[in-house]
């Protein structure tokens, strides 16, 4: 079943059209309200007469992480606050979290958006349909949340956390698809083999798995513990949520909503634009938001864009998996991490030398974090003197790396000069992970 045929099998004509059209409305739109667009468009001599088609986006400059740091909180916003209805955040690359406004129909798109995805796994009015993706400041759970209502199957908001009550839920209701990280999905067969239900118990036959990267063996271990079949699902906050793109019942690439995201590769280096089959960084123009609508979004996200004609019927390009990043960003149970943040705390507290590495493992299908920090020499005898300084010192920290990256790690104290000083931009993080 297709959502939006209209939109989902256009024409490759009629789409770049309408590309064309929106992209110079949106440009026109940031030129006027932003004016850190404004000023950036004027530098490079561009106006907005200057796009006349899709092909013109090769002139816009590029916009990065550290741009809507630069403007925290509501640099980037276009909208005025009054048309704003929601307000997400993802993790920031220091202390603060980029925050993204979204205006009622910016809403609207997003759910639509959504209930293309979720009709593209297959799900009706007649599915019990659990989101246990986090709700709240990440764009998980009421993203997915509003596309299942739209799509007309019964939402059950189970969120993150309270596993086995959750297992509970899926057998009693018969609940018969769920939205998750695909490590959630694993965490939760486990919790269901400790609890002594098995996939016969259950009535599950369809996931929307994400946020996270995720291979074909973690598809294959998912689909056979749970009994159900694993679709992906990708997107970002900077741009809208979860549901720029989605696979269909092919699972060869994500269809990308292109009438709403439109997508670029580019050589993350040279910063040219690549040709379709190529890999390289994936870039985003937004052409229909209005809270916070990027032009050319630099995601950081390695991936290759895949053209040709699907056999669903859907005509839109399709992205590969996600192979990697371009920058040092780490999925942590399904939070981004960035070390520059563990550095941002680390610095903040006179204790500690600027010297700290976060060791990252998956025990039981569970990432863990543990982030090692050395003490400064002349903090470092009176601290170990007594275990109580230690305790109290440690507990701090994780406080603040609480507060700071949203979850929750294990806090090693250093003896100074004993964590290896390396060069290169991996230097602060080791990843047990095999992803
Ligand atoms: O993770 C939005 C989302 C929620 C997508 C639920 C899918 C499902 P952010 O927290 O801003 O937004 O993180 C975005 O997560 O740039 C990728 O690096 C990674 N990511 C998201 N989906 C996938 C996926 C949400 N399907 C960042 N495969 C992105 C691999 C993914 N990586």
């Amino acid at each position: 079943m297709i959502w939006n045929p209209n939109k989902e099998c256009m024409s490759l004509d009629e789409r770049r059209e309408l590309q064309g059209r929106r992209l110079r409305k949106i440009v026109t739109y940031v030129y006027h309200n932003v004016p850190f667009y404004r000023h950036k468009l004027q530098e490079m001599d561009i106006t907005p007469d200057d796009i006349r088609t899709i092909d013109d986006i090769v002139k816009l400059p590029f916009t990065t992480k550290k741009d809507l740091r630069d403007n925290y909180p509501f640099g980037l916003q276009a909208a005025p606050q009054s048309e704003i209805i929601r307000i997400h955040a993802s993790s920031g690359t220091t202390g603060n979290p980029t925050i993204v406004g979204y205006t009622r129909k910016d809403i609207g798109v997003w759910t639509e958006c959504m209930a293309r995805c979720l009709t593209a796994y297959g799900v009706t009015r007649n599915d019990i349909f659990s989101v246990a993706y986090g709700y709240g400041l990440f764009t998980g759970g009421l993203g997915a949340h509003n596309g299942v209502e739209m799509v007309g199957a019964s939402v059950v908001p189970a969120s993150t956390g309270n596993t086995e009550k959750h297992v509970k839920l899926i057998r009693d209701l018969g609940i018969t698809g769920i939205a998750c990280t695909p490590s959630y999905a694993l965490y939760l067969a486990e919790t269901m083999d400790r609890m002594g239900v098995t996939k016969n118990d259950i009535n599950l036959r369809v996931g929307a798995f994400g946020a996270e990267p995720w291979t074909e063996q973690m598809r294959t271990e998912i689909e056979e513990r749970l009994g159900l079949k694993g679709y992906n699902i990708y997107g970002l906050s900077e741009v809208m949520g979860p549901s720029v793109s989605y696979e269909c019942e092919m699972q060869h690439g994500s269809h990308i909503n292109e009438d709403h995201f439109f997508p670029e590769i580019i050589d993350p280096v040279t910063l040219e634009r690549l040709p379709n089959g190529q890999t390289g960084e994936l870039v985003f123009t937004t052409l229909t938001k209005e809270g916070m609508p990027v032009l050319r979004y630099r995601t950081r996200d390695l991936c290759t864009l895949l053209d040709g004609e699907c056999e669903c019927g859907r005509t839109t390009v399709r992205m590969g998996r996600i192979q990697g990043r371009s920058d040092d960003m780490l999925i942590i149970r399904g939070i981004n991490v960035f070390p520059s943040q563990v550095e941002s705390v680390v610095l903040s507290m006179p204790e500690f030398a600027p010297r700290y590495m976060l060791i990252v493992d998956r025990v039981n299908n569970l990432d863990t974090l543990t982030v090692q920090v050395e003490i400064r020499q002349e903090y470092f005898t009176d601290v170990f003197d007594t275990p109580a300084a230690i305790d109290a010192l440690e507990k701090k920290l994780s406080a603040r790396l609480k507060s700071v990256l949203s979850i929750a790690a294990k806090v090693q104290l250093k003896a100074p000069n004993t964590i290896e000083r390396s060069q290169g931009k991996s230097a602060h993080v080791i990843d047990k992970r095999n992803l």
